[in-house]
């Protein structure tokens, strides 16, 4: 079990934190944003949410489907608020995901508020790589609560390791991907790895093929988190191979085509050793 406390000093993965990350798919770093700081994350996340909820109606928890359960999820928010931008394109968190990759910079490839109401339902096993048309192992995930969070809120879990088979089919979240995957889980013995408990602005970070889930939230509290996915700065768009991976070209990189570089305008530079990051309107 990898239950080790990492440390990131100024922005700088320890080198254990990285040989974690690339051995198991998957790494807690602790204290990744001080109290300030994961305090104006929240602000600005739980304000945008708060707008998005405000302009859209949510249907009620036991009208919805098990993807739909698993959390309200509220995408790109950097690209919509400015409050959210200044967070998100972070070049200390940039260069955090930089590190842990071992790759030369970072661009964006999405933000998602993912909140897990009280009484939410399980999150199915999945990997998120089966969404994004790029041709790189190189693409993180930073999951970060923006509350104190305890093991019955929902946590994170990951089945360490599993990043190494890469593709396991299509298998999009669903109760499918959970019965498949679930199976896979326990014929292929990998520990399944979980926090009992994090704190606000603690964080986890997973491979793009690295297999996690999560189960409902069954305390009376809001799961507030935080993601942000960050790929290496030259990889390119590959031929979609579904409808999901198609839509992630329009929704994340609007205007490319496949062979094109990920780094439409919406992919933005946020860390690099050699450049200086792409300047911000
Ligand atoms: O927050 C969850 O329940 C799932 C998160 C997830 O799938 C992800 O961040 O890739």
């Amino acid at each position: 079990m990898n239950t080790q406390q990492q440390t990131v000093d100024g922005g700088v993965c320890n080198g254990d934190a990285a040989a974690d990350y690339r051995r198991d798919g998957h790494v807690t770093v602790r204290e990744l944003l001080s109290p300030t700081e994961v305090a104006a994350m929240r602000d600005a996340v739980t304000a945008a949410v708060q707008r998005d909820l405000d302009a859209a109606s949510v249907s009620p928890l036991e009208e919805r489907d098990t993807y739909g359960k698993a959390f309200l999820k509220h995408m790109n928010l950097w690209a919509r608020y400015e409050e959210v931008a200044e967070q998100v394109l972070s070049p200390q968190l940039g260069r955090v995901a930089a590190d842990l990759m071992g790759v030369e910079g970072v661009r964006i490839y999405h933000d998602q508020a993912l909140f897990k109401e009280p009484g939410g339902g399980p999150t199915p096993w999945h990997q998120d790589q089966y969404y994004w048309p790029i041709d790189t192992v190189n693409a993180i995930t930073m999951w970060l609560p923006l509350v104190d969070l305890h093991r019955d809120m929902g946590m994170l879990q990951f089945a360490s390791g599993s990043h190494r088979k890469g593709y396991l089919g299509h298998l999009p979240i669903s109760d499918q991907s959970e019965e498949v995957l679930d199976n896979h889980v326990r014929e292929q013995g990998y520990p399944i790895v979980s926090e009992p408990a994090m704190r606000a602005g603690d964080a986890t970070f997973h491979a793009g093929w690295t297999l996690h889930a999560a189960p409902g939230n069954s305390s009376g509290l809001m799961r507030e988190v935080m993601t942000v996915i960050w790929v290496a700065d030259g990889c390119r768009v590959t031929e979609p191979v579904n409808p999901n991976q198609a839509r992630d070209i329009t929704r994340w990189m609007p205007g490319l085509r496949p062979g094109d570089a990920v780094a439409s305008e919406l992919n933005p530079l946020t860390y690099s050793r050699a450049k200086a990051p792409v300047a911000r309107k």
